[in-house]
């Protein structure tokens, strides 16, 4: 039976979505133009005023925010309310640039908890759940998001945040941990340390596992399941519209349902900024309709992906996203061709390797290289040069077809690589440094 935590909004109809997302917008528009000067500047610059917004359909007369807009504006620009009204800050990690801090009023909190608490529920969670939170505590919006969507649930929730791998699989047993939430790539950490320690999935209480904050694979994801013994949920959500639990997989697994009462999504040609179709590819915009601090309009996210407006099995009628395939600002131009490191996670994936890799990129006599390094697997291991060089020649001609491109491929040790307890880093591109 699939659960709901707001199940009238939650199954509302198309058309009662859109009278929601029409009356929000036009209060927001308002709202942003009357305390926002910096978007107001940007409003008039493109010639609209509130008077033009009438419905969703004007939406796309309003000008974009992007991540630039915020570097601009920090760390004030862009509050939509006093600050005597904000309660709490968040920020993202800032490996490029500035850190971006978003604001929060209480009601702002409310509802990123509730998208969290929808988020859990979706995957069967109730107050007789065990949620042990294993995203990171702090600035970073993971841990925070999910503990009150976890207490707005009525779970037991266990907020070991990240890191201390051992101390992290003891509470998981001994408390029967059901639900665990953290990256993808921290879940399979956490499942090879597992499997060392002899527990098998029959062995492991958790039964879902609520994972997002980086892109992962379906592949990954199967992996996951296998190890864990559990069913394996997406979650996707930024800084600057809360933090997770801006879209959430339920359990058709079929993308994630965009809180669409919250957030307004279009698709975007990333070049021409001109507004898709459903179904395309492109970079995903959000129009936040309903936050007081940080109202962000039409902010350019930078994740490509497509949205879905079919009919899903669950029985919620919000939008979803597919899983997005990277970012723009990840996809890597190696010899003029696009590449996203999911692309090559999914060739590792398939040939029976983890997803313990890193992809290193570099220019050697103005030419692109792509070195792919992918440890081999405890049961895969061998020292045996002809069998290695094998295994890789498999390697680079799955890249090849994948990506039309030629890689190297080094298979290295197992454990050589390191783990990450929060988001993976992947890609180290020598040609920047
Ligand atoms: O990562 C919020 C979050 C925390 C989401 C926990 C899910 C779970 P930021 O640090 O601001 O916020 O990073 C946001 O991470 O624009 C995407 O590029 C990426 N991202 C987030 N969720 C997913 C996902 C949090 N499920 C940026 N799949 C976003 C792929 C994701 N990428």
């Amino acid at each position: 039976m699939e659960r709901y935590y707001q199940e009238e909004i939650e199954c509302a109809s198309r058309e009662t979505i859109r009278n929601i997302q029409n009356e929000k917008l036009v209060k927001q528009v308002r709202h942003v133009w009357d305390n926002v000067p910096y978007y107001r500047k940007k409003m008039e610059e493109k010639g609209v005023t509130p008077d033009d917004i009438q419905s969703i359909d004007d939406l796309y007369k309003l000008p974009f925010l992007s991540k630039n807009d915020l570097r601009t504006a920090y760390p004030y620009g862009l509050l939509g309310t006093d600050l005597k009204n904000c309660v709490r800050i968040q920020s993202t990690s800032g490996t490029t640039g500035k850190r971006v801090v978003a604001f929060y009023t209480q009601h702002d909190i409310d509802l990123w908890e509730e998208c969290c608490a929808r988020a859990i529920t979706a995957t069967g969670g109730t107050n007789e759940d065990v949620c042990q939170i294993s995203y990171g505590y702090g600035l970073f919006t993971g841990g925070p998001g999910l503990n009150g969507g976890s207490h707005k649930v009525g779970c037991l929730t266990i907020p070991t945040s990240s890191g201390n791998t051992d101390r992290q699989i003891m509470f998981i047993m001994d408390l029967q941990a059901t639900i665990l939430c953290c990256t993808p790539s921290y879940a399979a950490y956490l499942g090879e340390r597992m499997k060392e320690l002899g527990y098998g999935p029959d062995d492991i209480p958790l039964k879902a596992g609520i994972f997002g904050a980086e892109a992962w694979s379906e592949e990954m994801r199967r992996d996951i399941e296998a190890t864990l013994g559990i069913k394996a949920y997406d979650i996707y959500g930024l800084t600057e519209l809360s933090g997770p639990g801006v879209a959430f997989e339920c359990s058709a697994q079929q993308g994630m349902h965009i809180n669409e009462d919250h957030f307004i999504a279009e698709i975007v040609d990333p070049d021409t900024l001109e507004v898709l179709p459903e179904g395309s590819e492109g970079e995903l915009v959000f129009t936040a309709i309903d936050k007081e601090a940080f109202p962000m309009i039409r902010y350019r996210t930078r994740d490509i992906c497509r949205l879905t407006r079919e009919k899903c099995s669950c029985g919620r009628t919000h939008v979803r996203m597919a899983k997005p395939k990277g970012r723009s600002d990840d996809m890597l131009i190696i010899r003029g061709v696009n590449v996203f490191p999911s692309q090559i996670e999914t060739v590792l994936l398939n040939n029976g390797y983890a997803a313990n890799y890193q992809i290193i990129v570099d220019r050697v006599n103005n030419t692109d290289t792509l070195d792919v390094q992918v440890e081999m697997t405890p049961e895969m291991f061998t020292d045996n040069v002809g069998e290695i060089a094998d295994r890789q020649r498999v390697l680079v001609d799955g890249l090849k077809s994948m990506l039309g491109l030629k890689a190297k491929v080094t298979l290295v040790a197992p454990k050589s690589i390191t783990r990450s307890e929060g988001k993976a880093v992947r890609v180290i591109d020598k040609r920047k440094i």
